[in-house]
C-alpha cells in the first residue's frame, strides 16, 4: 500500500490548525501509520529542501520550517500521493482550489501549512528521513 509523508509547517502548528489538517485526511479513507512533533534541525531542513537549493527563497525558507515545531505523519492509503496533492491544493494558497488544506489554512507562498511528498522515489525517501525506525 503507498504511503506519503504529510507535514504540518510551523505555520499550520503556531495556528492551532494540527487537529483540522488531520481531520482532512481522516475523512477519507486513508490510514495514519506515524506521527510525532519536533523542530526541525538546520541540516535536516536543508536536505529536505535541497532540490530548491539554487532558489532564490531557499534562505527564507529554510528559516521557516526551523522557526518552530512540525507534524510529520506517515499516511497510508490507495493512490495517497496524488490524492493527497489534490486535498493540499497547489503551492500558493491564494490560487489553491476551494476547500484544500492550503486555501484553507495557508497564507502565503511561503507559509502554506502543509507539505506532501510529490513522488514514490521522494515519499520513500522523506519517510526514511523523518521515521528511520519505519
Ligand atoms: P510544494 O510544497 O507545493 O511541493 P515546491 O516543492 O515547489 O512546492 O516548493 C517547496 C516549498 O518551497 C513550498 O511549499 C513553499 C516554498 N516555495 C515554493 N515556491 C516559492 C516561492 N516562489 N517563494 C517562496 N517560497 C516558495
Ligand atoms: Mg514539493
Amino acid at each position: 500500500m503507498e504511503q506519503s509523508l504529510i507535514m504540518i509547517k510551523p505555520d499550520g502548528v503556531k495556528q492551532g490548525n494540527i487537529g483540522q489538517i488531520i481531520h482532512r485526511f481522516e475523512q477519507h479513507d486513508y490510514q495514519l501509520r506515524a506521527i510525532k512533533m519536533f523542530t526541525m534541525s538546520q541540516e535536516l531542513a536543508k536536505q529536505h529542501y535541497a532540490a530548491h537549493k539554487q532558489k532564490d527563497f531557499f534562505d527564507d525558507l529554510v528559516a521557516f520550517i526551523t522557526s518552530g515545531p512540525v507534524v510529520p505523519m506517515v499516511w497510508q492509503g490507495t493512490d495517497i500521493i496524488a490524492s493527497a496533492r489534490d486535498i493540499i491544493g497547489t503551492t500558493d494558497p491564494k490560487a489553491a482550489k476551494l476547500n484544500t488544506i492550503r486555501a484553507d489554512f495557508g497564507t502565503d507562498v511561503r507559509h502554506n501549512a502543509i507539505h506532501g511528498s510529490d513522488s514514490v522515489e521522494n515519499a520513500k525517501i522523506e519517510i526514511a528521513r523523518f521515521f528511520p525506525d519505519m
